[in-house]
Formats: structure tokens, C-alpha cells, sequence
């Protein structure tokens, strides 16, 4: 063999090897969450951001979109046909799969004549979008009550692949997510598999790409053993839906998104997953910082920083306003309920420093605020400049939120005054009290900053 070309064959095995297995093939937003829809101009921005970040697929799969889930059955009015051609041909020219799928779990008939009348609903639902360009299609059984059938479901998608096959020549596998798509639903309180997961995962043709979303349906990470437990589980490779930055869960008297998800994809396993798709939240221009940095985990899993990416994301997307745009965030990241925990720590210099001026002023030690007023009035500065700079369709996003982040940052340089003085301010019940109204609205810092001042009321009721 010629030296020439060896050298060459070494060049490619050599680029194999350094991008090749830490890099994900399919990448991209799954827009799966509950609440309104994103509207078409929304979506062609991020399809255009996800052509721009080198995230190649965005799956269309908006819960309260009544033809994806509800009313799953009814073909698109003409015009809502248009305007996902549209979005289509925009996908295309931004080298993104555009990915339908159909949630049709809620009511599908699997046996006899209405299992056949169903199975054709659906090819007629997937033909119409395969003629207006679509080449991507996903069936998702996530979050269906009662008990479902793993054979019934995966028999009916091995029939689709098949009839899919058949059918057309250029239609790329199916994308499911299966009933229970948490490792922790998939084995029993004795560590056996369920019989559920057991039928679907070894009925299911191999062709088939499954997605799960990791230990939880929220979770803080997923490990190298425990991917490859759940791996091991199925059998196959499976892809992760990534709950992060999706917000539908904080939910306060009706009002849903109540709280931002600005940090970073954090905690993900160096063993590239062979796809990954992130969900959103309700407001698509804040989702870019996460899933900014979700782009660059995507493109290389073992080398990826979170908080180099967060960074250098930021600054990106906010230039001037970068530095003011990371105290905000920094403060709005941790996504925790009862049952959801992901996201790096709100504000955690600030709660470090804060906590042991509380801890220290009970012990009758004397402490420097210095370090913590400067870092109160970062916060309220950063408020003042966003609120005063962002451009307006940003700001829509986030005006309540900056609003409620002043609130709390006032109630902290109250707080932090009444330790000093070692008495509590006669005010700050009553701003913890305003905040706690806003709380319905917008939630900032809430086991951070907002602690804080919890604290030293409680240090002198
Ligand atoms: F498909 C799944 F992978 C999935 O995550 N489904 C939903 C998703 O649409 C939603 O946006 C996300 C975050 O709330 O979690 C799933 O929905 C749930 C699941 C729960 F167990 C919402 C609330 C729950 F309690």
C-alpha cells in the first residue's frame, strides 16, 4: 500500500476514534411539554437555532396540540397543514429533522375491528405529514393512566415500521417512548423487570428507537451505571429525553413556568447515548442557554464542561449583557418539587456565605458582611440592568421573574442588616410577606436567597 493513502486510512480511524464515539447522532429538542403550543414563528426560530448550534432534529410532540394527543385520530385543518410545511421546508434548509410524532395512548384500540380502524387512523395521519415532506415519525405512550399492555404497544409499532417500510423507501426508524420511560418504573420493589417493560422491550423491533428520560422523569443526572442499567434492562441502546429546561411542573394556582431553568445539561453520561433530546420550556428564548450548552454535551460527551459551556453560551447569546444575564441565572437553575430535582444549585456562593453568617451570628461570632452586601447588590443590579436592557421579547419572558429577584434581593440587604444589628428589621416580615404573594407568578432562589431570609426570621422568632 502506498504511503499516501495509509496515512490516510490513519487520519480517518484516528477522527473516528476522538469524535466519532463521544459525539451523539441524533440531537436535538423534543417540544414535549404541557401548556400553550409554540406558535409558528416561534418554532421556525428555534429550528433556525437548532441549524445554528449544529443540532440536527427537533421532534414535534406539543402536549396540548389536541391532533398530536386528545383528538389524536382527526387529520390537520388546511391551514394548520400549511403552516407545518412551512416549518418543514425550514427544518430541511437548517439540516434538521423535522420529527412528527402522535401520543395516541390515551384511547388506541390494539384488537379487533377498532385495532384495525385505529391502525389506519394512524397511517393516514403519518401519510398526510410524509406528503407535505416529513421522513421522521415517533409514537409516544408516556403518561397514560390504567394499565397498559408492553406487547399490545409493541406490537403495534413493529406493525407500523413494517407497514412504513413497505410503504416508502426514504422514512427513517420510529422514535417511541414507552409507558414506563423511568428506569425506576421499569423493575419492581425487588429489583425484577416489570412485566410491561419486559414484553415491550423484547417484543419491540430492534430497528425501533426508545427513549427514556433516566432514573425519574426529573432527575439530578444519570450516571454511567445507571445508563447502562437501564441499557442493559432493554437490551438495546436507548436514547434519553432530557427533562431540562422543561418548567411545566412548578405550577402555583394555575399559573404553570413559574420558574426559569437557566443553568446548564449537567450530570449526563461520557458514554455517548445515541440520541438525545431535550424538552424545553414554555419560553423558547430562555430554553436557548441550557440547551445551548446541551449542543456542545451533544457534540462531545466526554470532554464537555457545564460551566465552561454555560459561560461561554451566555456570553454568546448576550454579549453586553452577559455578565448581569449569569448573576440572574446563577440564581434561577435548580428545578426541585416533592418528585423532580435537576439543575445546578441556585445561587450557591451566595447561600454558602449567608447560611454561616446566620450560623455565626448565633453563635455570638462576629461576621464580615461585606463579601455578602456586594453580592445582594449584584443581584439587584443585575435585575435593574436586564429589566431596563433585554430586548422586549426576552423580557416578556422574564419581566415577572427579574421583578420578583429585586423583591427578594431588597428583603436580603434588610436581612442581612438585621444580623448585623442582631435584631430583626420590623420590615422584613413584611417584605417576606410580598414575595410570598409574587410567588404564584414567579419563583427566584427559593432555597437560596429566599432561605436566607427565612432564616434569620426564624433566628429571632
Ligand atoms: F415522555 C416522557 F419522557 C415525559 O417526560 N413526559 C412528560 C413530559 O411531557 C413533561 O413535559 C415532563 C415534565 O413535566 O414529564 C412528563 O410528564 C410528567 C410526568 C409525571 F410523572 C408530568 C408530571 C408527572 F408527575
Amino acid at each position: 500500500m502506498e504511503m499516501k493513502s495509509l496515512s490516510l486510512i490513519i487520519l480517518i480511524f484516528c477522527f473516528h476514534l476522538t469524535i466519532s464515539p463521544s459525539s451523539i447522532l441524533l440531537r436535538g429538542i423534543v417540544e414535549g411539554f404541557y401548556g400553550t403550543p409554540w406558535n409558528f414563528d416561534i418554532r421556525a426560530d428555534l429550528l433556525k437555532f437548532c441549524g445554528e448550534y449544529n443540532l440536527n432534529s427537533y421532534i414535534y410532540a406539543p402536549k396540548d396540540d389536541p391532533y398530536h394527543r386528545d383528538k389524536w385520530r382527526e387529520p390537520y385543518p388546511d391551514d394548520k397543514i400549511k403552516e407545518l410545511k412551512n416549518l418543514v421546508d425550514i427544518a430541511l434548509q437548517n439540516n434538521v429533522h423535522f420529527i412528527f410524532a402522535v401520543s395516541p395512548g390515551l384511547d388506541l384500540h390494539y384488537e379487533g375491528e377498532k385495532g384495525e380502524e385505529d391502525f389506519q387512523y394512524m397511517l393516514n395521519k403519518l401519510d398526510s405529514m410524509y406528503n407535505i415532506g416529513i421522513r421522521d415519525f415517533a409514537i409516544f405512550f408516556d403518561d397514560l393512566s390504567g394499565e397498559q399492555s408492553g406487547s399490545n404497544q409493541a406490537y403495534f409499532l413493529n406493525k407500523l415500521q413494517n407497514s412504513l417500510d413497505k410503504k416508502y423507501l426514504d422514512v427513517y426508524p420510529l422514535i417511541t417512548v414507552p409507558t414506563e420511560y423511568t428506569k425506576n418504573w421499569m423493575i419492581d420493589s425487588e429489583g425484577h423487570i416489570k412485566k410491561y417493560t419486559q414484553e415491550f422491550s423484547s417484543i419491540l423491533n430492534k430497528n425501533i428507537i426508545v427513549l427514556y428520560t433516566g432514573d425519574d422523569v426529573v432527575c439530578d443526572g444519570i450516571s454511567e451505571e445507571s445508563y447502562q442499567a437501564a441499557k442493559d434492562i432493554y437490551n438495546r441502546d436507548l436514547g434519553i429525553w432530557w427533562n431540562y429546561p422543561v418548567n411545566d411542573y412548578y405550577y402555583v394556582d394555575g399559573n404553570r413556568n413559574i420558574k426559569l431553568a437557566l443553568g446548564p445539561i449537567e450530570k449526563l453520561p461520557k458514554a455517548a447515548p445515541s440520541s438525545i433530546f431535550y424538552n424545553p420550556m414554555e419560553q423558547p428564548l430562555l430554553s436557548k442557554i441550557s440547551i445551548g450548552t446541551g449542543a456542545d454535551y451533544a457534540l462531545s460527551t466526554d470532554t464537555y464542561d457545564s460551566l465552561a459551556s454555560w459561560n461561554k453560551i451566555i456570553e454568546k447569546q448576550y454579549g453586553d449583557l452577559a455578565p448581569a444575564m449569569k448573576v440572574f441565572a446563577t440564581h434561577s437553575q435548580h428545578m426541585q418539587n416533592s418528585w423532580a430535582k435537576c439543575g445546578p444549585a441556585d445561587g450557591p456562593e451566595f447561600y454558602a456565605k449567608a447560611h454561616q453568617a446566620v450560623l455565626d451570628t448565633k453563635a455570638g461570632k462576629a461576621v464580615d458582611f461585606t463579601e455578602i452586601n456586594n453580592l445582594i447588590d449584584e443581584m439587584e443590579n443585575s435585575a435593574n440592568i436586564l429589566l431596563e436592557k433585554l430586548p422586549v421579547d426576552i423580557l416578556n419572558e422574564c419581566k415577572l421573574m427579574l421583578e420578583q429577584f429585586k423583591r427578594i434581593a431588597n428583603a436580603d440587604r434588610v436581612a442581612a442588616q438585621s444580623l448585623k444589628n442582631n435584631k430583626l428589621d420590623s420590615e422584613l416580615k413584611n417584605l417576606r410577606q410580598e414575595i410570598k404573594v409574587n410567588e404564584s407568578k414567579a419563583m427566584v432562589s427559593e432555597f437560596s436567597a429566599v432561605l436566607f431570609i427565612d432564616e434569620v426570621i426564624q433566628l429571632y422568632e
